[in-house]
């Protein structure tokens, strides 16, 4: 009989317990830009599953990365934690060692802790996620299977698409009439481009589907309720002012988050947040707290070994609307494929202005985008258009390459970020002020520059090319 009662009472309190850890599934697309969905305003994509899950969910629309490339992004996502602080800033990079991760937290929660798709980390130590993943792929089969699994366990689960990262082959480009697209202010409206803008958008609505399918998976077996369900669209894509540039459209991202009885449907946050701010947010859900947690770097804000990041639970809950002042950014030239050898970059945002900083901006900035005969097809046409007097073709290519030291944006008049007012007396004060808010920054994360970038190759997974 006492023996039935404490069993009964176990299974009480576990139960009790288990509703207060929700699942977590986190899917992600690989170099969309955050405003490139139906959600987000594209008036010519089709993105069926991310619109629905922004009407079941809260969408933010200040969300940033602060680095636009795949491995500093992901992993700082990963672990809370800027990318010059934990190693991993220059592209195909990895942490510096004891680095903890998303798994670690979790784990000590008592979660089990999956990824399937792309990984862009390392060392492996820092990320022992259950592996998911077959040949790099998402692989559907063993995503329905983790989250079916009825372990008494909660999960967090990872999915990262390969979509819609260049080579774009994936989906149905002819859905799309490249005559009838809109074409944005920051592309050159050329053939080439309208081209280049159906195969991305193809890729992304078959990214989409893949959304879709995790939904599906997670709603069909009654996790819907218990589950917190994130989209987010990692960074800018291959485009000029996006991929490997510190512009708002390199750095902003989607970001959805749905929790069923927890966060309002069809909610639109203005709150700005980044990358490092979600696994801080995630762990406070699972009853953690997340400002006595060691991430294994030195370095935090505080002086200790916390993350960089803060929980923005209060914005999800709908008690709060705002949370930071202002954003920052890190790109790292070097190492990337036919990158210039030295080309840091270094920004600050607030809501209505942004600075970024090129302290070696002698050089032409150059990556795989400006390469002649290149994947990005479209930027031969655009050199081309330039030489024969297309004047928006001629200022797009030269912005993007010869950049003077600082950049400053008012947002509200120039969200594309195409005139630059870093010499314009009636903006001195903000200039100044964001220079201190971005040196401030820079000395927190240990950061020194040219020096970083110069030490940038013992950071990385994969030598070649350079
Ligand atoms: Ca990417």
């Amino acid at each position: 009989m006492r023996l039935t009662f404490a069993l009964c009472l176990l299974l009480l309190v576990s139960s009790v317990f288990a509703e207060d850890r929700p699942n977590v599934v986190l899917i992600m697309a690989d170099d969309q830009n955050w405003n490139d969905s139906g959600a987000y305003g594209n008036p010519d994509v089709k993105t069926p599953n991310i619109d629905r899950l922004a009407s079941e969910g809260m969408r933010f629309t200040h969300c940033f990365t602060a680095t636009a490339m795949c491995a500093p992004t992901r992993q700082q996502l990963y672990t809370g934690v800027f990318p010059i602080r934990n190693g991993a800033y220059p592209n195909h990079s990895k942490v510096k060692p004891g680095t903890k991760s998303i798994v670690h937290h979790f784990r000590k929660l008592g979660y089990r802790v999956g990824l399937s798709g792309k990984k862009h980390f390392g060392p492996e130590d820092s990320f022992p996620f259950e592996n998911l993943t077959t040949r790099g792929d998402l692989n559907l089969p063993k995503i329905r299977e983790f989250i079916k699994r009825d372990d008494g366990q909660p999960f967090v689960l990872v999915v990262t698409s390969h979509s819609p990262h260049l080579p774009w082959k994936e989906g149905d480009a002819s859905q799309y009439d490249a005559e009838k697209l809109a074409v944005p202010p920051y592309l050159v409206d050329l053939p080439e481009t309208r081209d280049a803008l159906t195969e991305y958008y193809a890729e992304i609505t078959d990214f989409d589907r893949e959304v879709g399918e995790v939904m599906q998976a997670v709603d069909r077996n009654d996790h819907r309720d218990d589950t917190i369900f994130i989209y987010t669209s990692e960074q800018g894509a291959q485009f000029p002012h996006g991929k490997w540039t510190c512009y708002d459209n390199g750095l902003r991202t989607a970001l959805v988050i749905r929790w069923p009885g927890h966060v309002e449907a069809g909610a639109v946050s203005a709150a700005m947040v980044q990358y490092v701010d979600i696994l801080p947010t995630l762990l406070e859900a699972a009853g953690a707290d997340p400002t006595s947690i060691d991430t294994g770097r030195p370095g935090a804000p505080d002086g200790g070994t916390g993350f960089d990041g803060r929980s923005f639970l209060p914005v999800l809950l709908g008690g709060e609307t705002s949370h930071r002042e202002y954003v920052y950014g890190a790109h790292t030239t070097r190492g990337i494929i036919a990158g210039t050898w030295i080309y840091p970059i270094r920004s600050v945002r607030s809501r209505n202005f942004q600075l970024i900083w090129n302290p070696n901006h002698a050089e032409k900035f150059q990556n795989v985008l400006t390469t002649t005969g290149g994947k990005s097809y479209y930027w031969t046409a655009w050199k081309e258009a330039a030489a024969n007097g297309n004047r928006k073709a001629e200022k797009l290519v030269r912005i993007y390459q010869e950049r003077p030291e600082y950049e400053f944006y008012d947002l509200r008049s120039d969200p594309y970020e195409l005139n630059n007012l870093a010499n314009d007396p009636a903006h001195a004060e903000m200039i100044q002020k964001l220079k201190q808010e971005l040196a401030d920054w820079i000395e927190q994360q240990g950061d020194k520059v040219i020096a970083t970038e110069d030490a940038a190759k013992p950071h990385r997974t994969q030598q070649k090319p350079e």
